[in-house]
């Protein structure tokens, strides 16, 4: 079956095959348009993170098992009982970049439509507001101008917040094989040294929140050095002048932008002079972008520089936001957001409201824009929302200062979760809680960044009572009254009505047109080929770049250049919070890991919740490499494994955000981040809290290894992680934590055969327990001596009887022969470890990536661990 991948915006297209076995073959599609057949180490590993041990699999209300009948009713029966007594505002829906374009398009029907309230807002606000707004002001639509060749077909590609390498990989193949072929020139703007500098010719770390001023420069510097294209500007944008004007009001010169952004003046000169010089520029950016309470500033100090040079829809030559979720695009097309209406239609202008009032046949539609996500959030703890639906996103981890939204979520009279986990932080808080069909269950289509409307195919049968998310909530739609307005049968109904509603009276002013798919049979709609957007009337193919023609969406046709002024971010550092707290993505986990926690390979690449911090202001904190560290801001605090990286830069720290409560004792990096939003786009500054980092005192240490899960332990740290067999937990005690002993078994820990061993001089104790040979648990925690590597005895969980030989060195941790300490894996595809990798490295004498891979195949499928390979080679030369 051809479907697309549930996770990143690139939307590579997979073809899975169902096996008898259960097990599932993943394998690009070398026919789609994203990824021509490359896959990352996510895509690959699906099939094993498709079981079912952490499947929500019938509906729930207060915790216990309930019909979908009376699931349903109770929703529908709250949510009038609320918009009855408070009005229609006094409710809300929020929703995620990780619905299908027909989920999402009923949803938003259902609340704006409907209900009557705008109060519908996405997770694409945490991720994607700010690119959005920035396109608006800039194109008078939220439309991406470039696509996917454009950087195959530049001859400079600049990085700005975007660790590409790791968050997009497929993508940033495809810029690396031109690099391979035609030399094309890499820039990265990061404060970090991240993987995506690695093949960098030139990387700027730049000081957090300081992109508007370097942009700013950088479009001066243009106009000094005679870049400009002054044809373009003149026929084809407004608002040049005064643009220019503001950003001359700081000095320019590549000196004090060094001094500025804490970089080098030689760098600075550099990246002005590459990017003058090079017409085929695309200028990618992410989060480092985005989240920032500058973020639409940030996004709009780029599009300016790429306006000044009429470097936009040329072959080669674009900014470019590259989307997050698989399908913020498509939530964006239907009106996901709170402040903008379906297909692209702004509050603004009154028609577009009565558009939708005869379009959908309501006399309902919102009128105003409604709460945005953290607002929403604040809402439900107030009162002021009073029924709150959660679908497909767990903002109980995601959301800044989380501990606040829990209180909300704790607070509010109703919230509904539609999840496919039955576990995560947010479903703790739910009154019902509605089991979903997964990736793989569920038809319909995504969005990718280049505006690719690719389909999602089902091959799997949907278990349990699991529904897709456009069931559940058509079927509470029809139970408040609207049966004949949601009579959806199935998705391809949805779609065609998604995409008349893009054409109803759309005379060309409106972007998003995908009017040309509105005809669709159920059949044609089921072999659907990726296909660009827009795509009108007639035609059944979109043009893969937007704004050739010079002309833009603005009442004049001519693009905005936007006056952006460099401000500070929302809070300084301080004495007591004298660090940057940077949050963000590692390359192996999406998300809170409700789908690649499911997967041993993908857990293994980062094992534990780690603080990633220059070795310097580690030193000034006493921290070592591989200590625990005390991470807190003003709004929470965590416990972290200290990683001590030249990467990093000095006076800021990188927390993941993949671990949640669920997974880990303290390691919420939303927890710790404040909830200052930007202005404009209302996007949280997820990337810049002042921090401080300390010590942890830790009394003793250890590990669990299980092959189920165990009861909730009351530790200052633990973490969970996925091996082969079981489940293996890092475990540490605080002041005043007491040892576990073989009750942390639970139920589980009856019967079979205990073997024991105490070490009163180092407080060792280690206990494994068989059953019918087989190891099934095994504890080993120390005060004051070492533990053995983890990789041997996790091993043996996997249900193999023991031989004699692992039963004598069992609780001694390794084989027999030695050995046994494979380290983390370095290569997801192939699985291949540090330990592997280092030791060949130094038998072969092996001296290149390449070689690493014709040896061991590492680095040769996604290329995500290139940067690790050649950290390995430089260790490995310098012991040499
Ligand atoms: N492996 C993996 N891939 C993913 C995801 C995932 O969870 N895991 N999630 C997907 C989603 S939803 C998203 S939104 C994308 C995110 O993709 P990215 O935006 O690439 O990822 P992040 O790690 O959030 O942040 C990018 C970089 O911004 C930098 N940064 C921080 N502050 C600044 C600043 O002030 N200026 C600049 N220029 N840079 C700064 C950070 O150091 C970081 O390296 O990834 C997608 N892909
Ligand atoms: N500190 C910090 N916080 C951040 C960010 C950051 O950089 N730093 N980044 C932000 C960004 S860009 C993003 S996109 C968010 C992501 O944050 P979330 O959206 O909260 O993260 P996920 O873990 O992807 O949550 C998705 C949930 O939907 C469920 N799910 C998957 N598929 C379906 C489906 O088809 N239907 C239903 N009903 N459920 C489904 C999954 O099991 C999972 O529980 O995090 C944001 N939060
Ligand atoms: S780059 Fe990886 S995660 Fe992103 S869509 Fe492709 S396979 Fe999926
Ligand atoms: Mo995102």
């Amino acid at each position: 079956m051809r479907t697309t991948c549930p996770y990143c915006g690139v939307g590579c297209g997979i073809v899975a095959s169902a096996r008898r076995d259960g097990d599932v073959e993943i394998c690009g599609d070398s026919g789609h348009p994203a990824n021509g057949g490359r896959l990352c180490a996510k895509g690959l590993a699906l099939g094993e993170t498709i079981g079912l041990e952490t499947r929500l699999l019938t509906p729930q209300i207060g915790g216990e098992p309930a019909s979908w009948d009376a699931a349903l009713d109770l929703v529908a029966s709250k949510f009038l009982e609320a918009v009855r007594k408070y009005g229609p505002d006094s409710v809300g829906f929020y929703v995620s970049g990780q619905l299908l374009t027909e989920d999402y398009y009923v949803a938003n029907k259902l609340m704006k439509g409907f209900i009557g309230s705008g109060n519908i807002d996405t997770n694409s606000r945490l991720c994607m507001s700010s690119a959005v707004a920035g396109h608006k002001r800039a194109f008078g639509a939220d439309a991406v101008p470039g696509c996917y060749a454009d950087v195959e077909l530049a001859d400079l590609v600049v990085f700005v917040g975007s660790n590409t390498a790791w968050c997009h990989p497929v993508l940033y193949q495809r810029v690396l094989k031109a690099r391979a072929e035609r030399g094309v020139k890499i820039v990265v703007i990061d404060p970090r040294r991240t993987a995506t500098c690695e093949e960098a010719d030139l990387h700027l770390a730049i000081r957090a929140g300081t992109d508007v001023r370097l942009f700013n420069a950088l479009l001066l510097q243009l106009s000094r050095r005679g870049a400009l294209d002054l044809a373009f500007v003149e026929q084809h944008t407004a608002q040049y002048e005064e643009t220019l004007a503001r950003a001359a009001a700081d000095d320019c010169s590549a000196q004090a932008v060094a001094a500025h952004c804490e970089v080098e003046t030689r760098d600075v000169e550099t990246f002005f002079a590459w990017f003058a010089a090079t017409a085929r520029t695309v200028t990618a950016f992410s989060q480092g972008v985005n989240q920032s309470t500058r973020g639409a500033d940030k996004v709009n100090a780029i599009v300016n520089c790429h306006l000044a040079t009429g470097r936009i829809g040329k072959p080669g030559a674009t900014p470019f936001s590259i989307t997050g979720q698989p399908n913020a695009m498509g939530g964006r097309e239907v009106g996901g957001l709170a402040n903008q209406l379906a297909a692209h239609m702004d509050f603004g202008p009154e028609e577009n409201v009565s558009r939708l009032q005869r379009f959908w046949n309501s006399r309902n539609v919102a009128r105003r824009p409604g709460l945005m996500a953290v607002d929403m959030f604040r809402a439900a703890g107030d009162d002021r929302l009073r029924a709150l639906w959660i679908m497909a996103t767990n903002p109980a981890a995601s959301l800044p200062d989380a501990g606040r939204v829990r209180e909300a979520l704790g607070a509010c009279d109703f919230v509904v979760v539609s999840d496919c986990v039955a576990q995560t932080d947010t479903a703790k808080f739910a009154h019902v809680l509605l089991p979903a069909a997964a990736w793989g269950e569920k038809d319909g289509t995504v969005t990718n960044s280049e505006r690719c409307i690719s389909r999602q195919r089902a091959f799997l049968d949907v278990p349990g009572e699991a529904r897709p998310d456009w069931w559940m909530i058509a079927e509470v739609a029809r139970r408040m009254g609207f049966a004949r307005e949601f009579p959806y049968r199935a998705p391809a109904e949805i779609f065609r009505e998604h995409a008349a509603l893009s054409a109803f009276e759309n005379t060309g002013t409106r972007a998003f047109d995908i009017g040309g798919l509105t005809e669709l049979s159920d059949a044609q709609y089921d072999a659907l080929k990726p296909v660009q957007w827009p795509v009108p009337v007639k035609s059944r193919t979109g043009p893969q770049r937007l704004f050739a023609d010079g002309q833009f969406f603005t009442p004049d046709k001519r693009a905005r250049f936007i006056a952006v002024a460099a401000q500070a971010p929302a809070q300084s550092l301080s004495a007591r919070y004298p660090l940057i707290l940077n949050t963000g993505r590692v390359r192996d986990h999406w998300h809170t890991m409700t789908r690649t926690g499911l997967s041993a390979r993908l857990s293994s690449h980062r094992p534990e919740p780690c603080v990633e911090i220059h070795p310097d202001d580690a030193a000034h904190a006493g921290i070592a490499d591989g200590d625990l560290a005390r991470v807190a801001t003003a709004w929470g605090s965590t416990v972290l494994r200290a990683s001590c990286v030249g990467s990093q830069k000095r006076g800021a720290l990188f927390v993941p955000i993949h671990w949640t409560a669920t997974n880990a004792a303290s390691a919420l990096a939303g927890s710790m981040v404040n909830p200052f939003v930007d202005a404009i786009s209302g996007q949280p500054e997820f990337k810049h809290t002042p921090v401080r980092l300390d010590p942890f005192i830790q009394t003793w240490r250890g590990f669990l290894l299980t092959r189920t899960e165990i009861a909730p332990l009351a530790i200052a740290y633990w973490a969970k992680r996925r091996v082969r067999g079981g489940l293996l937990y890092e475990l540490a005690g605080g002041v005043g934590d007491q040892m576990p002993g073989f009750d942390v078994f639970g139920n589980a820990g009856q019967g079979g055969e205990r073997v024991e061993i105490v070490n009163d001089k180092q407080c060792d104790y280690r206990l494994a327990r068989i059953v019918d040979g087989r190891l099934t648990h095994c504890l080993i925690l120390t005060r004051s001596g070492s533990l053995p590597p983890r990789e041997w005895l996790s091993s043996l969980l996997d249900g193999i009887a023991l031989t004699l030989a692992d039963r004598v060195t069992l609780l001694a941790g390794r084989p027999a022969g030695g050995g046994g300490d494979e380290g983390p894996l370095v290569c997801a595809c192939f699985g291949v470890s540090r330990t592997r990798i280092a030791r060949t490295v130094r038998d072969e004498k092996l001296v290149s990536v390449e070689a690493i891979g014709a040896v061991l195949g590492a680095g040769t499928n996604c290329g995500s661990c290139r940067a690790e390979l050649r950290g390995i080679l430089e260790t490995e030369a310098l012991r040499a």
